[in-house]
């Protein structure tokens, strides 16, 4: 069965406001001049806005006497459109020229899921009602039913609702020519008479009403005879009454009131309790509904993440080359490795990176990182090099050596598990082929190359704190390439183990394999996510010739390194 027919929003708005003028219970508006209030409007209750003229034009620090241009008006009521889904009446003035600009007004506003317009019989530029009204001149009759035809011809929505406003009796022009004019502009075409008056008492509105006998809806605008009892409203037949600018008036009192107060004493502390939270500014903005899309619809590898690097080591075995810098600004076919470690974080969408420096940390270049420097990196070792970046656990992190090199896959895959922990280990390096012997890796399961769907689990690595459990007499599985990405409540309880090693006497001894072997030890999952090749660690000259080898390999098409040799292409 097909679902039934949807009124697209503009003309269901424009129906509710159609229903709302003809129904037969007093119905009410409330004014709006932005997105917030128009948002206010909603949660209140109300059923319909009114877009008024002087409070659109008062929130611009302008005058109502169309100072603001109609266009800035219809692009203050799209933002009241998508705050808000109620349906908006907008006080057009007087259509903001003659029957051609109210052609194109309509036109306008129905492509915004506006619902209705009010234009009055005045002539433009106008000047407010309550302002010297009856100095105003009004518009001619047959001239403003024009008007009113034109927008009714132009409307393609049949519920989009005109409403002719009657200034002859602001304009001192009597009771029988106001009755006159809604007749003519009814005849027109207009869906509803707007009859206004600036008397404290609704005597003439009530009069009019009366004379009147509902040939059609009547619109009134209780401003200045507010202390009117609704219930005789309702009695006189009125079928809508707009609440003209009352939020704008209570803004106002609210802002100077506050202004004066924090001027005055110099201080928040008065204010804060009385004023709305800064949370509840963020709900009426809908924060949450961006966070809930920000997370179906950002890739997770441009969530917020960070990056440790470990950088302080001057490099065992390169003392050669190392005489001025430290390993990691090492030039790697032309480029520092450091930096093609950046831009692989980049790449990421990793960009709140953390480099931990120690020796001639003053040679790091530090564009587009955060340097953090162990003073004490000449007697500690790489988890006395951590715990200096231990503030930086801000969001999802990547703990990384800093000397290696490595496809964009290897960290893309990284930082996309699920677990609390992840590590990287290569099955194509074993004891015999490895130039180290820490960082090998006893893992649940060997790489049989085909596990996918399936978690490996870290047991142990060799450390340079000596042998982790039983594992060590038998053969890894392959070697821990140095990267670990730490997500979710694994921060919090990784940054925790690292203030627990730190109790030990033998702290400023442990390297990172230590971490992740403690980590086992307190029952933590680390999984293994292993690769065959494809990066280069850099911990002697040999290995630095390959890693220049493989940078080469790297090099975009087109560019001059073009080569391949790589470990377990
Ligand atoms: C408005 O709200 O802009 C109106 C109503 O036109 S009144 O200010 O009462 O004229
Ligand atoms: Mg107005």
């Amino acid at each position: 069965m097909n679902a039934p027919y949807q009124l697209p929003a503009a003309y269901a708005r424009s129906l509710r406001l159609r229903e709302m003028l003809q129904s037969n219970q007093l119905e009410f508006l409330m004014e709006a001049h932005n997105g917030l209030s128009a948002r206010i409007v909603k949660e209140a209750g109300f059923k319909a806005i009114w877009g008024s003229g002087l409070t659109i034009s008062a929130q611009f620090g302008v005058r109502d006497n169309n100072e603001a241009s109609w266009t800035q008006v219809v692009d203050t009521l799209e933002f009241m459109a998508d705050a808000s889904d109620l349906p908006i009446l907008l006080d057009g003035d007087t259509g903001y020229g003659n029957f051609n600009n109210v052609r194109r007004l309509v036109k306008k506003l129905e492509q915004r899921g506006i619902a209705g317009v009010c234009i009055e019989d005045k002539q433009f530029p106008k000047t407010n009602s309550f302002l010297n009204g009856e100095r105003q001149p009004l518009a001619e009759m047959d001239e403003f039913c024009g008007k009113i035809k034109a927008g009714k011809d132009s409307q393609s929505d049949p519920n989009f609702s005109i409403v002719a406003r009657v200034e002859a009796l602001i304009a001192g022009w009597g009771m029988e020519e106001a009755l006159k004019r809604a007749e003519a502009y009814r005849q027109a075409g207009a869906d509803a008479i707007l009859i206004h008056s600036k008397l404290s008492k609704p005597d003439e509105i009530l009069t009019f009403a009366r004379e009147w006998a509902g040939r059609g809806p009547l619109v009134i605008v209780p401003t200045k005879y507010y202390s009117t009892p609704t219930d005789v409203f309702r009695q006189a037949g009125i079928s809508t009454v707009i609440w003209a600018n009352h939020l704008l008036r209570g803004a106002a009192s609210t802002m100077q009131a506050i202004a004066k107060e924090i001027h005055s004493s110099e201080t928040l502390v008065n204010v804060e309790d009385r004023v709305a939270t800064v949370n509840e500014i963020f709900r009426l903005q809908d924060a949450e509904e961006y966070s809930t899309a920000e997370s179906v619809y950002l890739s997770s590898a441009s969530a917020s993440r960070n990056a440790v690097v470990l950088a302080a080591s001057r490099g065992a075995g390169l003392e050669a080359v190392t005489a001025d810098k430290p390993k990691v600004m090492l030039p790697i076919a032309g480029k520092p490795l450091l930096r093609r470690l950046v831009e692989a974080f980049k790449k990421e969408g990793i960009n709140d990176i953390t480099v931990v420096g120690g020796y001639r940390a003053d040679a790091i270049d530090t564009s587009g990182i955060r340097l953090v420097v162990n003073e004490k990196h000449e007697q500690t070792g790489e988890l006395a090099s951590l715990a200096c970046a231990a503030k930086s656990f801000t969001a999802d992190t990547v703990i990384s050596y800093g000397d290696l090199l490595f496809r964009s896959y290897i960290l893309r895959d990284l930082v996309e598990s699920d677990s609390d922990f992840c590590v990287v280990v290569d099955s194509s390096q074993t004891p015999a082929t490895g130039v180290s012997s820490t960082d090998f890796a006893y893992c649940s399961t060997a790489d049989d190359r085909a596990l996918f769907g399936q978690k490996v689990w870290l047991e142990s690595v060799t450390s340079s704190a000596g042998p982790a459990g039983s594992a060590i007499a038998k053969t890894p599985q392959g070697r821990w390439m140095g990267l670990l990405n730490v997500r979710g409540a694994g921060r919090e309880r990784l940054v925790a183990m690292l203030e627990k090693l730190q109790q030990r006497d033998d702290f400023d001894k442990l390297d990172m394999a230590a971490l992740l072997n403690a980590l086992v030890a307190a029952d933590e999952k680390i999984e293994v996510q292993y690769v065959h090749g494809h990066w280069r660690g850099v911990n002697d000259l040999d290995e630095l010739r390959q890693a220049g080898d493989f940078a080469h390999g790297q090099a975009p098409y087109g560019s001059n390194g073009s080569g391949s040799s790589e470990a377990g292409a």
